[in-house]
C-alpha cells in the first residue's frame, strides 16, 4: 500500500484517509479544483517532517505542505494523490527573547495568535490581513505575505530572523541564527521564503517584532477619479506616518454590506471609490496636522468627502469593510488578480486596465480593492450567477492574457503577495525572464532532486 512505512514515525492520529479530510485539507480559499490527496499528516517535530521527507524520497511520493489554507493561487491544494503534510499540530510559541526581540515559533502558529503574543509582550508583529485569524506562520513565509502593512514595515520577508527548514534533499539546515548582519555568503532564508513549499519544509522560524505604533488616526474617504488616487497618497505619505492606504470601489462596498448586516455605509456620498487611510498619531497637534493634509486633498478636489474615525469601534467597523471584501464576495466564485506594479505606474495602469476590462468584458462585474500605497491591486470578476465555478474558470483564462499583457507592459507582477501556485505558472513569464525560471529551475532541482516537494506549483 502506497501509505506504508508512515506508521514507523507517525502514530495512527497523525494520519488521515477519509474522504472529508481530503476534500477539507486537500484545498486552499480557491474554489476551481477537486481536492484529490492520498492522505493527510500531523507532524509535531522537525524529526518527524525529516522522516516524513525520507520516505517521500523512497516511496516517490509528492508532499503538499499545508498551513491555514487560506492561500487564493491553488499554492496548497492537492489535486495529485499527494500526502498534505498540515502544520496544524506543530503550532507552539517556543520561545521570546526581550533582549533580541525575537519569537521562535513552530510553523503552524497562527498569524493572529502570534499578533497576540507580541501584544501580550508589549511588542508588535506588523504582518497583517484579513485571513489572519486562520493563515499560518509557515504558510506567510512560503508565500512572503504582504497585507495591509506593507507600506510602513514591509513584506514577512522583512521579519524571519532565522528558520528552520527540511529540503528536498533530506537535510536540515538552520538559516541564519538570528543575526542581524551576516554577510557570509548566500542568504538561503531569503531563497526559501516564497518558494511556496517547492524547495523545503519549513518547520520552525523566528520572528521580530517592533515597536508597537502609537494609536493609529483612520480615515475613509471617497475619490471620484482613479486618477487622483496618488495624488491623494503622496499628500499622505510625505506629510505623515502613514501606516495603511487601501482602496476598494461602490460595488466592493455594496457587497460587504450586503453580507454583514452590523455594519453600514460609511459615508453619505457615494463615490466610484474609497480610499481607507491609516496613519500613526505623532504628538499633541497630530489630528490637526492630519486632518489639514485631508482638508487640502478636499480643496483640490482630489476626494468629495471624508470622515475621520472617532472610535475604536468605527476604526473596526471600517476596517471591517475592507476584510471583509473577500469573503463578501465569495459566494459568487471571483476569478481572482493581485498584480502590482511601481508605484509611480500605479495611476496610468489602474485607468488603463479599466479601459480594457470595460471594452472586453462590458457586462462583468469587477470588484476592485487593493493595497494601493504599495502598488497591489486585487481585481475580482465575479462569476456570472447562471455559470458553474469549473464552466466560469474555464471562460475567465483569456481574463488573465489582457490582465497580465497590461502587467507586462508596466513591468509589474503578476502576483504580488498571493504566490504563483498553480493558477499564475502559466503567467510566469510575464513577469520573469527566461534566464531567471530556468535559474529557478536549476535552483529547485539542487534542493528538490526527487520532486516531491509541492511538484506542479510555480511552474512545471
Ligand atoms: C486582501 O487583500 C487579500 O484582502 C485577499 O489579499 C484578496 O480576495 C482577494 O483577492
Ligand atoms: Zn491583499
Amino acid at each position: 500500500m502506497a501509505l506504508t512505512g508512515l506508521d514507523q514515525f507517525l502514530k495512527d492520529d497523525q494520519i488521515l484517509t477519509g474522504d472529508a479530510d481530503i476534500k477539507n485539507y486537500g484545498r486552499d480559499w480557491t474554489k476551481f479544483f477537486t481536492p484529490n490527496a492520498q492522505a493527510i499528516v500531523f507532524p509535531k517535530s522537525t524529526e518527524e517532517v525529516f522522516e516524513l521527507v525520507k520516505w517521500a524520497r523512497t516511496t516517490k511520493t509528492a508532499l503538499v505542505p499545508s498551513g491555514g489554507r487560506t492561500g487564493l493561487s491553488g499554492g496548497a491544494v492537492a489535486i495529485q494523490k499527494e500526502v498534505v503534510v498540515s502544520f496544524e499540530k506543530m503550532n507552539k510559541i517556543l520561545s521570546y527573547s526581550d533582549e533580541d526581540r525575537i519569537a521562535r515559533v513552530q510553523a503552524g502558529v497562527v498569524t493572529e495568535d502570534l499578533q497576540n503574543f507580541a501584544s501580550e509582550k508589549g511588542q508588535y508583529f506588523p504582518v497583517d490581513f484579513a485571513a489572519k485569524g486562520s493563515s499560518h506562520i509557515g504558510g506567510n513565509i512560503a508565500t512572503n505575505a504582504g497585507g495591509v502593512k506593507v507600506i510602513r514595515y514591509g513584506l514577512m520577508r522583512d521579519w524571519v530572523s532565522s528558520m528552520t527548514v527540511v529540503t528536498g534533499r533530506g537535510e536540515v539546515m538552520e538559516l541564519n541564527n538570528d543575526l542581524i548582519k551576516n554577510a557570509s555568503g548566500y542568504d538561503l532564508r531569503h531563497l526559501m521564503i516564497g518558494s511556496e513549499g517547492t524547495l523545503g519544509l519549513v518547520t520552525e522560524a523566528s520572528i521580530k517584532f517592533t515597536r508597537k505604533p502609537n494609536d493609529p488616526l483612520l480615515f475613509l474617504v471617497a475619490l471620484n477619479h482613479l486618477d487622483n488616487t496618488m495624488d491623494v497618497f503622496k499628500a499622505f505619505r510625505d506629510q505623515t506616518n502613514l501606516l495603511a492606504f487601501e482602496i476598494y470601489d461602490e460595488l466592493a462596498l455594496q457587497y460587504v454590506l450586503k453580507a454583514q448586516s452590523n455594519l453600514s455605509r460609511p459615508l453619505e456620498t457615494v463615490a466610484p471609490f474609497y480610499l481607507l487611510i491609516e496613519v500613526e498619531s505623532e504628538g499633541d497637534n497630530s489630528e490637526e496636522k492630519v486632518l489639514s493634509v485631508f482638508e487640502s486633498c478636499l480643496e483640490k478636489e482630489w476626494l468629495t468627502d471624508g470622515i475621520l474615525s472617532q472610535s475604536d469601534q468605527q476604526s473596526k467597523d471600517l476596517w471591517a469593510i475592507r476584510e471583509n471584501i473577500t469573503e463578501a464576495c465569495a459566494h459568487r466564485t471571483p476569478y481572482k488578480n493581485d498584480v502590482s506594479v511601481k508605484i509611480s505606474e500605479v495611476t496610468p495602469f489602474l485607468k488603463d486596465l479599466d479601459i480594457v476590462l470595460k471594452k472586453e468584458y462590458p457586462s462583468s462585474e469587477v470588484v476592485w480593492f487593493g493595497h494601493v500605497g504599495d502598488g497591489n491591486l486585487h481585481i475580482s470578476i465575479l462569476r456570472p450567477e447562471n455559470m458553474t465555478p469549473e464552466e466560469f474558470y474555464k471562460s475567465s483564462q483569456s481574463i488573465d492574457d489582457v490582465v497580465f499583457s497590461k502587467v507586462r507592459e508596466y513591468k509589474g507582477s503578476v502576483s504580488a503577495e498571493h504566490g504563483v501556485g498553480i493558477i499564475k505558472k502559466k503567467h510566469l513569464n510575464y513577469t520573469r525572464s527566461e534566464a531567471e525560471i530556468s535559474a529557478m529551475k536549476a535552483i529547485k532541482a539542487y534542493f528538490d532532486p526527487d520532486q516531491i516537494l509541492n511538484p506542479g506549483k510555480i511552474f512545471d
